[in-house]
């Protein structure tokens, strides 16, 4: 009974230092959380923790803009509070930070995109190009532009825009590509983005270069861009936080006046990243294109600004310039986008001064955003048959461009038969795209 009595107070007697120990983990555990839960509020107290994201906003996948929200975000405004409630506390007595400056960081994307100083010198970048300094953007546009080691003249100045991650930029956005040089062969084509502009972001484009087509990624540099216009002490007030960006997503909304700044210096032709293109444009300049146009008057109602040709310095970029940091409201669904252009066109048409062209939306808008599921669905029946038939004969002989509207149509597989598929099948370049789902 003595042995058992004693093995049991030996149990009981693991047990009970089985138990503190469980205490002392418990409590190390607690204390571990505690001091990481300071490391994060000190982190998101560190005024600028841009300085360190840029680069992983480029190069690593945890970064995705909305995965980065959490850990940026510093709200001192009511509408985020939500997402970070214990940081509040400790920003406030800091009182350093602009009212709207937090909202620059809910995507550290859009971060590396504005803060060209960071953009400019990434550490993995100069590890590469051994201590010689980057480029500036303007002379990287100019040198891709003019040099022609193959004897290689750009006929066509191709811009396009990306800010979100790296991850985003898909098999579409190839696509489209694709179609650019099947019909642009001789065209220079640069996607300016911060996060396109490194390694990973040139390898995805690497088969276009190996077929030949001249393709790079640039990151912006918008103090250049902007310089003596109207939008420059709009971005200098936007990077010192004194903007309200609104509600709707900034890059978005800075990528609107990102394509005017571009053409405004450089010239040449902008896309979007959903817009297929059927011809040249080697007929076109200083156009724009209708979306919509009034059905009795047959003007045009509505302009788009998604494919966009004009001269460098022309005097309409400039007024769109101007429009753009006079009224910017970064609330209104599409206001410093279409609606903008739409603005300043009807203003200024009769105008002396201004020469550009209006196309109607067969050109560059052949089918509306609300119905461009028709254009990813296989024939139905008869009726249905003859209309596509009807339909992409149109688009065939009238478009220069197709607008996907991505955001409208990025569920959308195409079916077999679909004018899309049959688009896809006339335009792309590899020919290997099993299918344009994304
Ligand atoms: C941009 O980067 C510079 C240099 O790293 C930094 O001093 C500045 O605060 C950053 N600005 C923003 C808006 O992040
Ligand atoms: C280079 O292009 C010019 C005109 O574009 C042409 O005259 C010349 O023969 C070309 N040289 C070579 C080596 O292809
Ligand atoms: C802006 O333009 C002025 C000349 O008008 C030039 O001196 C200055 O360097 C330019 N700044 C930038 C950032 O390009
Ligand atoms: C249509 O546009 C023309 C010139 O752009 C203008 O003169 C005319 O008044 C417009 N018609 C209507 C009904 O708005
Ligand atoms: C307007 O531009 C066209 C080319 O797009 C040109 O042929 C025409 O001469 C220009 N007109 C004026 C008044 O500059
Ligand atoms: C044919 O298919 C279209 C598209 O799905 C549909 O709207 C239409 O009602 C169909 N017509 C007939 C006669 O079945
Ligand atoms: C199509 O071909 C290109 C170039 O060879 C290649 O990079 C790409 O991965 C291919 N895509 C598919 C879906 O096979
Ligand atoms: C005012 C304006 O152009 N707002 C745009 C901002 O960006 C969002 C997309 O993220 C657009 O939907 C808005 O139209």
């Amino acid at each position: 009974m003595e042995q058992v009595n004693n093995s049991q107070f030996q149990l009981l007697n693991h047990l009970q230092r089985t138990k503190r120990s469980f205490y002392a983990f418990v409590s190390l555990l607690l204390l571990c959380l505690l001091a990481y839960n300071s490391a994060t509020i000190f982190y998101t107290k560190a005024p600028f923790p841009a300085k360190n994201s840029p680069e992983q906003a480029s190069f690593s996948p945890e970064t995705a803009p909305g995965k980065s929200i959490k850990s940026f975000s510093v709200p001192s405004s009511t509408k985020l509070s939500s997402s970070a409630p214990h940081a509040v506390k400790v920003e406030r007595p800091v009182g350093k930070l602009k009212t709207h400056f937090p909202l620059l960081f809910k995507n550290t994307n859009l971060v590396a995109f504005l803060n060209t100083s960071v953009v400019y010198h990434p550490k993995r970048r100069k590890k590469h190009s051994r201590g010689f300094k980057v480029k500036p953007f303007s002379v990287r546009v100019k040198e891709f532009f003019n040099a022609n080691p193959l004897n290689f003249s750009c006929k066509f100045r191709f811009f396009m825009t990306w800010i979100s991650s790296l991850e985003s930029f898909g098999d579409r956005e190839l696509f489209t590509i694709e179609s650019l040089f099947k019909t642009h062969p001789n065209g220079c084509l640069i996607i300016v983005s911060s996060s396109m502009d490194s390694r990973t972001g040139m390898q995805i484009l690497k088969p276009f270069l190996g077929k030949g087509f001249k393709v790079t990624a640039i990151s912006p540099d918008f103090n250049y861009l902007f310089n003596n216009t109207a939008a420059q002490s709009w971005y200098n007030q936007l990077v010192q936080g004194n903007v309200n960006p609104g509600e709707i997503s900034l890059g978005q909304n800075l990528s609107n006046l990102l394509r005017l700044g571009l053409l405004y210096r450089f010239g040449g032709i902008y896309l979007d990243t959903d817009i297929l293109v059927l011809k040249s444009f080697k007929k076109l300049r200083n156009t724009i294109g209708a979306q919509t146009i009034n059905p009795e008057t047959r003007n045009w109602s509505r302009l788009n600004n998604a494919v966009m040709i004009f001269d460098q310095g022309h005097p309409l970029l400039y007024k769109f310039i101007e429009e753009f940091a006079l009224t910017f409201d970064g609330n209104k669904w599409g206001h410093n986008g279409p609606y903008l252009v739409s603005r300043v066109v009807s203003r200024i048409t009769g105008r002396p001064g201004y020469n550009f062209t209006v196309l109607p939306p067969m050109a560059f808008y052949p089918v509306y955003w609300s119905r461009i599921g028709s254009l990813f669905q296989r024939p139905r029946n008869e009726t249905h048959s003859k209309w596509l038939i009807a339909k992409l004969m149109q688009i065939q002989s009238q478009s220069f461009t197709v607008h996907l509207w991505n955001k409208q149509s990025r569920g959308f597989k195409v079916e077999e038969g679909s004018i899309i598929e049959q688009i896809m099948l006339d335009s792309c370049v590899f020919c290997n795209s099993s299918s344009f789902t994304s």
